[in-house]
């Protein structure tokens, strides 16, 4: 689930503002206004030297975090895991980590991947209990012979490897459950699509080497099936690094996201020439072409890319969507290019 309204609100707020400082670290607050160069262009641009990209304001802090592991010549894999732990450990958001929301049967599931640009990638979904799902992932990638494991199979190995367990969903979030079962009495219908309840973190990261990576994780659409996966841990769908090329995240409606393959879809776009702003671009549209059996009012999903050069865009299909943005010269929080308003 997302941040949902709060989300958008908060982040009407925040693009209001851009943070630049020199690359010495030293931030200032530039006022609305003088910046609106910066802000207007930026839903594209090109970074020389390590940079972060992560989807929506969610993504300030989340950069901050992988942005201790670049500016220190650490590596983009330990950069987007230490990034995205952040998110995961934030009680107050309620798409992503411990304060996630739960399906409709009361369980906090979580979905997450990691990827190496060599190729190298790890995941979990339908995942509970377990404090940061992002780390299983990259112990998936790193010391097992596999790329994914689900359920009570991926609690299994994170309780072995000892992992960190936390207790969900939080009290807060039971208290909101509870209410929406009193107005849901019937549980079998299908949920509403809604924009308001998806929100993930996706991040993508160049380090000073050049080298790629990508991390993903959620506790997917709010009061979803019980046994609900979406796209955040799917290799391809809501993630796909290649050193050769780029790197992709998706977040949106993960049903939607999955049919197009659609960051895999991203990073071949850029293979073939398009620009991370085109291929993000052309992505959103095809899912909007395979969709001829859905009402599309509410369809969101949004794309964030780089390629090995530095250049970086953003696309998605309804207005709202925002990106957080880390480079030596400083961060901002963009609006993306967006194909419709709701
Ligand atoms: C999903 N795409 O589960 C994920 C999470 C989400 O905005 O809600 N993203 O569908």
């Amino acid at each position: 689930m997302v941040g949902g309204r709060s989300t958008l609100v908060l982040s009407m707020k925040r693009r209001q503002f851009i943070r630049f400082g020199a690359a010495l670290g030293a931030l200032s607050v530039v006022k609305p206004g003088q910046a609106s160069t910066v802000l207007s262009q930026s839903f594209q641009g090109k970074a020389s030297g390590p940079i972060v990209l992560s989807t929506w304001n969610h993504g300030l802090a989340a950069n901050e975090g992988a942005w201790k592991v670049l500016k220190n010549g650490g590596s983009a894999l330990d950069a987007v895991q230490n990034g995205v732990m952040v998110t995961e450990a934030d009680l107050s958001n309620r798409s992503v980590g411990v304060g996630g929301r739960p399906d409709r049967d009361g369980h906090v599931t979580l979905d997450a991947c990691i990827m190496s640009g060599d190729s190298r990638c790890g995941s979990v979904a339908f995942l509970e209990g377990i404090a940061h799902p992002i780390s299983v992932a990259r112990a998936v990638m790193e010391r097992t012979q596999h790329v994914m494991l689900v359920g009570d199979g991926a609690r299994q190995f994170a309780l072995e490897q000892g992992f960190e367990t936390a207790k969900m969903p939080i009290d807060e979030v039971k208290k909101d459950y509870q209410e929406w079962r009193k107005m849901n009495k019937d549980l079998f219908k299908k949920p509403n699509i809604n924009h308001e309840n998806h929100d993930t973190i996706g991040m993508i990261a160049m380090d000073a080497e050049g080298k790629l990576a990508g991390a993903c994780t959620t506790s997917g659409w709010a009061y979803k099936m019980h046994g609900r996966v979406g796209d955040s841990p799917i290799i391809g769908a809501g993630l796909f690094v290649d050193d050769q090329v780029g790197a992709a995240t998706a977040t949106g409606l993960g049903e939607a996201i999955i049919r197009v393959a659609g960051s895999h879809t991203v990073v071949e776009l850029m293979r073939h020439g398009y620009s991370p702003f085109d291929a993000c671009k052309e992505a959103c549209m095809r899912i909007i072409s395979k969709h001829s059996d859905f009402d599309l009012k509410g369809l969101q999903c949004g794309f964030i890319a780089l390629d090995k050069e530095g250049n970086y865009g953003a696309y998605s299909i309804y207005n709202g969507f925002n990106f957080a943005l880390r480079t030596t010269e400083g961060e901002a929080l963009i609006d993306a290019k967006f194909d419709r308003s709701w």
